[in-house]
């Protein structure tokens, strides 16, 4: 190659490395304007206050994302106004529940009227509880009634002595007369006192119990119903609801039976009606031994048909001179036993009660 060759390809790579460094114009690229999950706030199209959210390539959403109105029921700040629930104007129509130290949240209440039932309450719009408010009275248990009967097998009975001589003096005969039975006398008329002594087999009375232990149902004040919020807001002071259709109030719990600081002025004692733990019951009915009473009468026929006169049969000596014995029976009547009565026992024994503090709107 000639020298002059070389020189101007020399030249020629010498002015394309210029051109290079700085001769053609720089490519056309977007400003980066923001960086990614970066946000701003900006006016929609309805005047609204709203958002953009930062793309791919830093640039800005081109529409404006109106905020959600204010929820007033959910501790956010939903339209980024600074202001959440209650504490913002747009939730002027929910109410801001104060706090109250040592309480649950909020809920609904109604306190029904004494003598209500319970399928007189109300139903919770959301879901609660039935509550008893205090004061109570707890009855005793009902217990059964209880009879002692002389068992059907007892043999009534009575020893009969006859006697010549005053005051059960020179005996002549003695039988073993059984109730219901006419007894021929053999000794008369010569007979001028008896002895008749009952020979009734001991034992005790048979008892005979009718019903079951009865467990009445507590006598409370009235009854109360509980419901749950669904959703519960926040406020800078306590609790954001919405305002409590009637019949119901806006309450808080405390435990125990305590005091309601203003301005949850109105107060009720409750119990969970189901956590009541019942042993009320009875003592057992029994009977004791039984005594049997027996008269005797007598006839002045062999046949016991023509009433004479008549002793108790209390094995003491009975003057019967001058009477024309012909024949006697013994008869019942009616039997002594001691009957021991069922006692109520138990109690009932009532969960930690609750005191429902109100507020007075
Ligand atoms: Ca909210
Ligand atoms: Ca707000």
């Amino acid at each position: 190659m000639e020298h002059s060759s070389l020189r101007r390809m020399f030249i020629f790579l010498a002015n394309v490395g210029l051109a290079s460094a700085c001769g053609s114009p720089p490519e056309t690229s977007t400003p980066i304007e923001c960086t990614a999950s970066e946000t701003q706030t900006c006016t929609g199209e309805s005047g609204c206050l709203g958002y953009q959210k930062c793309q791919e390539g830093g640039a800005w959403q081109t529409s404006c994302v109106c905020f959600p109105p204010e929820n007033c029921q959910n501790s956010v700040d939903d339209d980024n106004d600074g202001l959440r629930d209650c504490d913002d104007a747009d939730c002027s129509d929910s109410i801001c529940i104060p706090q109250l130290p040592d309480a649950e949240p909020v809920f609904l209440f109604y306190l029904a009227p004494p003598g209500a039932s319970e399928d007189q309450l109300p139903d919770c719009p959301w879901g609660g509880e039935t509550l008893s408010v205090a004061p109570y009275v707890i009855p005793p248990a009902a217990c059964p009634q209880c009879f002692c009967n002389l068992p059907s097998d007892v043999k009534k009975e009575a020893a009969i002595q006859f006697y010549l001589g005053a005051g059960c003096t020179q005996l002549i005969e003695t039988n073993l007369a059984t109730a219901d039975s006419c007894f021929p006398t053999s000794s008369s008329p010569q007979v001028v006192s008896v002895r008749f002594t009952p020979k009734v087999q001991p034992g005790n009375c048979d008892l005979e119990s009718n019903g079951s232990v009865l467990r009445p149902p507590l006598e409370f004040s009235s009854l109360a119903k509980s419901c749950w919020f669904k959703d519960i807001g926040y406020c800078q002071s306590g609790t954001c609801v919405e305002p409590p259709s009637p019949p119901f109030e806006i309450c808080r719990y405390r435990d125990g039976d305590v005091d309601c600081p203003e301005p949850f002025t109105k107060r009720a004692v409750v119990y969970n009606s189901l956590s009541f733990t019942d042993t009320r019951d009875c003592t057992p009915c029994s009977c004791g031994p039984y005594t049997v009473n027996l008269y005797a009468g007598f006839y002045t026929d062999f046949d016991c048909m023509d009433s004479y006169f008549g002793v108790d049969v209390d094995g003491l000596c009975h003057d019967a001179s001058g009477i024309l014995l012909g024949s006697s029976v013994i008869q019942s009547q009616g039997f002594d036993c001691t009957l021991t009565a069922p006692m109520p026992t138990g109690d009932v024994t009532l969960p930690a009660p609750r005191t429902v503090c109100c507020l007075t709107m």
